[in-house]
């Protein structure tokens, strides 16, 4: 975690035209199976380090604090995201596949796209999902109850948006075993092309071709949030294509990050056992819990934004088309902005988390995350009185999210 300062590139050369510039500098490196198998005190190093420092390893910025994190997310002017949200130059290297017409959009492009999506995705319009994704939950938990023995991750957060999501999308339930070898490499992607990476693209060839065939309009449940997208084609905001490219958004965006958040969720509620008693005790807390939860151990980790212009970050100079990484999950847990930031608290005021981002970019499907995990928690609230790790859990390491691979679980019921 060494941090030093070090002299800017900006006067390289140039000395005595140009003054030679302080930064600090990290040779730290965020996608390594060390920093993602524990990160957390490698955030405390740079927010330490600085409000933004220069990760020599990569020759990008970080920022690892709240303030400027959350200021980078709601200042889409100065920190695009048309150059892509990972290590990624689109400027400068072809993108694996055809940008995303709303993560990987600048307005004016993205505030018609957006706009869609919002319209479809909000708290009222999903409600309708409420009492299937309940039933389903139920049902789910009855079923692991009577095992007592279950892999938290197979049987409950893969299984459970698995089956739930792409129902509501409204794609057929052949080559559904396709939805999370696509987010491996989806998220992957937004990190170097390290190991992690290339295993992700072992399989890809088919995988992207299965994804695009659900994409169109004939692929459709005709009543699921999909063919709403295409229900604008028809009021003409978006032509046939970026109709297919928004569902593609819906399946790659959709599945992996709730999957690794109720995987957390669950790791949380077996560590943390007096925090389940009180959400058992008092369940108007799970909202609260959830909140907790994606702050505490943020299933969606780091994104990056490309500057457009020369910024200064707390008297650090950042030039022109850098790229900057953001370190949501380290602006959760700044104690700058949080009281007892490593401490898991279903109670406290969670609201603020960088989890969902913020800003023009701030998650479009967040209602849809949150009826998932609340039906969950809701569902095991009413029959589980506690959970026991029967093995030691597993990480499954990925450039972005953070989540298990295993979580072997017993349950002691009411
Ligand atoms: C997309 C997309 C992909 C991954 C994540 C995401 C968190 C969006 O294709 O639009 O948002």
């Amino acid at each position: 975690m060494p941090a030093k300062r070090g002299s800017g590139q900006q006067g390289a050369g140039v000395v005595g035209v140009q003054a030679v510039l302080s930064r600090p500098v990290s040779t730290a490196d965020p996608f390594s199976h060390g920093f993602l198998s524990d990160p957390y005190p490698h955030h405390e190093a740079l927010r330490e380090a600085g409000p933004v420092v220069w990760l020599e390893r990569y020759g990008i910025w970080a920022m690892a604090r709240h303030e400027q994190v959350r200021d980078a997310l709601t200042d889409w002017q100065t920190y695009c995201s048309s150059a892509g949200v990972g290590l990624s130059d689109f400027r400068k290297e072809p993108p694996w596949r055809p940008p995303s017409i709303i993560l990987e959009a600048d307005p004016p492009l993205h505030t018609r796209t957006r706009a869609v999506l919002t319209r479809i995705l909000l708290p009222a319009a999903i409600k309708v999902l409420r009492e299937r994704f309940e039933r389903e939950a139920e049902a789910l938990i009855g079923r692991l109850v009577e095992q007592r023995e279950f892999d938290g991750v197979a049987d409950l957060a893969e299984a459970y948006p698995l089956k739930v999501f792409p129902d509501a999308v409204g794609i057929s339930e052949e080559g559904r075993e396709n939805l999370l070898p696509y987010g491996s490499m989806v998220f992957n992607s937004f990190g170097p092309r390290n190991d992690l990476f290339q295993q992700a693209m072992a399989c890809a060839g088919p995988v992207r071709e299965w994804i695009m065939s659900k994409c169109s309009r004939a692929a459709l449940a005709p009543d699921g949030l999909g063919m709403q997208i295409f229900h604008a084609v028809d009021a003409g905001e978006l032509s046939e294509d970026e109709a297919g490219m928004l569902v593609r958004s819906f399946l790659s965006a959709g599945i992996d990050t709730t999957v690794y958040g109720l995987g957390n969720a669950l790791y949380c509620m077996t560590r943390y056992p007096e925090q389940w008693q009180a959400l058992r005790k008092n369940p108007s807390l799970i909202r609260n819990a959830f909140e907790e939860v994606l702050r505490f151990e943020a299933p969606l980790q780091t994104f990056f934004r490309t500057t457009t212009r020369p910024v200064e970050v707390g008297g650090v100079p950042l030039g022109d088309g850098e790229k900057v990484l953001l370190f949501f999950a380290s602006a959760n847990r700044d104690p700058r902005r949080w009281e007892r930031p490593d401490t898991f608290d279903v109670s406290r005021r969670a609201a603020g988390h960088m989890t969902f981002g913020t800003g023009i970019h701030g998650c479009v499907g967040q209602a849809v995350a949150r009826l998932e995990t609340e039906a969950i928690l809701g569902a095991l609230a009413k029959r589980v009185e506690s959970f026991e790790l029967v093995a030691e859990p597993t990480r499954r390491l990925n450039n972005t999210l953070r989540g298990f691979d295993t979580l072997p679980l017993r349950i002691k019921t009411v």
